[in-house]
């Protein structure tokens, strides 16, 4: 009788050391999703524009011609944006786009945008009087 219930504990602490370990192997299976920007598959229009502002009091939206963008055909457009000073920020807006870097922040960042037909314009929000521009977007 006592035999047999030693043997019993036994067995169950065994089955329960087994249960214990299965628990462990709950691996995520690592997904490598590769967000890379590959050009040849993006649908865009490969026009990168060129949105800049300070380190003066200067703000500018430039196509890839160098020139002041005063319109533009309806999209998909890549915005490459240097941010040059700590008390400006490039803010765009228009449609359904509302873009904007931080005024404290510095640095280049780059929106994938889709322009529709409207009116958009981009200011410096701290200077926006003085600071600012505009351009028409045509279907
Ligand atoms: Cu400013």
């Amino acid at each position: 009788m006592r035999r047999t219930r030693i043997g019993f504990v036994v067995g169950f602490a065994v089955v329960v050391l087994a249960l214990a370990g299965c628990g462990g192997d709950d691996e995520d299976a690592a997904g490598t999703s590769d967000t890379g920007t590959t050009t040849a598959t993006t649908p865009t229009d490969g026009t990168t524009l060129s949105a800049s502002v300070g380190p003066g009091f200067e703000i500018s939206l430039m196509g890839a011609d160098g020139a002041d963008v005063e319109t533009l055909a309806a999209g998909t457009y890549t915005v490459e944006v240097d941010d040059q000073s700590d008390i400006h920020n490039f803010h765009l807006s228009g449609g359904s786009v509302d873009e904007s870097t931080d005024v404290s922040g510095t640095g280049m960042e780059t929106w994938e945008l889709t322009l529709a037909e409207g009116a958009y314009s981009f200011v410096c929000d701290p200077h926006a009087g003085s600071m600012s521009g505009s351009f028409e977007v045509s279907g």
